[in-house]
Formats: structure tokens, C-alpha cells, sequence
């Protein structure tokens, strides 16, 4: 899948396949005196081939020509270069998606984001899918298989906005493959001061096959504008009314210093650290306006 042009040049490739199945080969110039242009042939024309940078370990372009299938670099005395291909391989054909039901959510509604697969090579039979959503604008509410015959078996979530869901399918017959929605998940938008873009993104999805191979899909994520809520709205029911005082009283007192402050201080209308009389005021003078 990888040849020297000119199989005079002195030149050793190695082959290596990583966890995700993807395919690298590593080029030197077994000569140690001169450095040496050394072209390449890949029968095979991937879709793209890049070197992985020595000094970064980014992946870099290079000047692989995918029509030809040819490939050539200037090699120092002794140098070697790591190439990646991207066949489009079986691991690669494995990619997830992510939907909302909402573009834009204002505080206390809920949305659902289903999670599913666009594109599966492989009969998937297990899942284990991370991801991450900013506790600060959305709260988790709930996941629930929408898949017939494939179970949600474990959900974990965390205060950091760390989600992980574990699913299997009911055996043959149930396995993913293609195409498929597989999970709705539930948020609920949280008070925010100024509307903000809240992103959910999948931060991980393994799949496994009947065999046990696992393969990493590709990643992908949606973004819902969190809107802000009305001033002095502290019951989030988007109206400045008795009840919004209610609550504003109740805390009255409260400062920064105070160890439930990052709840209550929506209630400091001025934002001078403290709820007293003059946030007292404000408000009274917004529900007779
Ligand atoms: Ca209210
Ligand atoms: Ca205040």
C-alpha cells in the first residue's frame, strides 16, 4: 500500500495501525550522509495522506496528490517522517450525531437532544458515550433509549457537566447499524443574567461489535442559546410580580459572604453584593411599572 518510487533509495518504511485502526507509516533515509528526495507511490489512493508533525504532533499537510496517488518529501541524513492515511477505513465510517429539538430555550423549559449514529461500518452491539454540557446554562434532567432493543443501562452525570451513558443491544437483530437515533436526552435551561450559547458535545462515543473489537466514532456536538431571563424574575415564570418580592425578601440579608450566595444572588438587583432594602425597592418599583 506504500511504495518507494525509486526502490534504489535507500529507505525503510514500518506500518502501524492504532487502537482506532488508524494506519501510519514511518519512512526514514537509511542514508546518513546525504539527504535525499524520496517519492512515494500508494496504489490504494487514500482520500488524504499527512505527515505528524516532529515538533508539534499535529497532523500537517503534504504534498500527496490523490488523484496520482504520489507522495514526495526532502529527507535529511537519517531523518525519518511519520505519515497518517485516512482510507476512509472502517473507523472512519463510524460517525455520531447530535440534534435539538430547540435552536433557543429561555429559563426553566426543557429541550431534548437526541444522540444517535449517521453512520455505522460495523454491527454495533455496545455503547459507551461521554459527553459534556455547561452546568452553569443547562441542567441534565433524564436520557432514555429511543432505540427498540437497545437498552440505556447505566447513566452517570456529574456536577462538572459530565455525562456518560452505557447501552447495549438485546442481541441479533438488534444490533445498530447505518443509520440510527438511539438516545433522548432531557436538559431543562437554567437562569442566566445575559443569554448565552450553551453547547453539548460528545466528548467520547465507543462502539463495539459481536467480536469485542471497539472502534472510536467521530464526534459532534449542537449549541442552544440559553436566553436571558427578566430582571427580578426570581421564579423564572418570565413575569415580575408579589411572588419575585416574596422570594427577594426572604433572603433579605444576604451577602457574598453568605454560603448559599450563588444561588440567591439573582436577588441583588444592583449587584453590590448584598440583598437589602434598595434591591427591595427596585423591585416593588418594577411590578407597579
Ligand atoms: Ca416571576
Ligand atoms: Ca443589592
Amino acid at each position: 500500500m506504500w511504495q518507494v518510487t525509486d526502490r534504489s533509495q535507500p529507505t525503510i518504511t514500518g506500518y502501524f495501525t492504532n487502537e482506532a485502526g488508524k494506519k501510519y507509516i514511518m519512512a526514514v533515509n537509511r542514508d546518513f550522509e546525504n539527504s535525499r528526495t524520496i517519492s512515494f507511490s500508494l496504489p490504494a489512493k487514500p482520500a488524504s495522506v499527512k505527515e505528524v508533525s516532529k515538533t508539534t504532533g499535529l497532523e500537517t499537510a503534504t504534498n500527496y496528490d490523490s488523484a496520482s496517488g504520489t507522495l514526495s518529501a526532502n529527507f535529511a541524513p537519517g531523518e525519518g517522517r511519520l505519515y497518517v492515511l485516512d482510507e476512509s477505513s472502517a473507523s472512519e465510517a463510524n460517525v455520531t450525531s447530535l440534534t435539538a429539538d430547540a435552536a433557543s430555550v429561555s429559563a426553566g423549559s426543557t429541550f431534548k437532544v437526541k444522540y444517535g449514529l449517521s453512520s455505522v461500518a460495523q454491527n454495533v452491539y455496545a455503547q459507551d458515550i461521554k459527553l459534556h454540557y455547561d452546568p452553569a446554562t443547562v441542567e441534565f434532567v433524564s436520557a432514555k433509549s429511543i432505540k427498540q432493543g437497545v437498552s440505556l443501562l447505566q447513566t452517570a452525570n456529574d456536577q462538572a457537566g459530565n455525562l456518560q451513558l452505557i447501552l447495549a443491544s438485546e442481541g441479533p437483530g438488534n444490533e445498530v447499524a447505518g443509520q440510527a437515533d438511539i438516545v433522548e436526552l432531557t436538559f431543562k435551561a437554567k437562569y442566566v443574567s445575559q443569554t448565552a450559547a450553551s453547547e453539548i458535545k460528545l466528548t467520547s462515543a465507543r462502539l463495539a461489535d459481536s467480536n469485542g473489537i471497539e472502534y472510536e466514532a467521530a464526534l459532534s456536538s449542537v449549541t442552544i442559546q440559553v436566553t436571558a431571563g427578566i430582571s427580578g424574575d426570581l421564579n423564572h415564570d418570565n413575569r415580575v410580580t408579589i411572588g419575585d418580592l416574596a422570594i427577594m425578601a426572604a433572603h433579605y440579608g444576604k451577602n457574598t459572604n453568605s454560603p448559599d450566595w450563588e444561588q440567591v444572588k439573582q436577588a441583588d438587583l444592583n449587584g453590590d453584593g448584598k440583598i437589602d432594602i434598595e434591591d427591595l425597592a427596585a423591585l416593588a418599583r418594577k411590578i407597579i411599572g
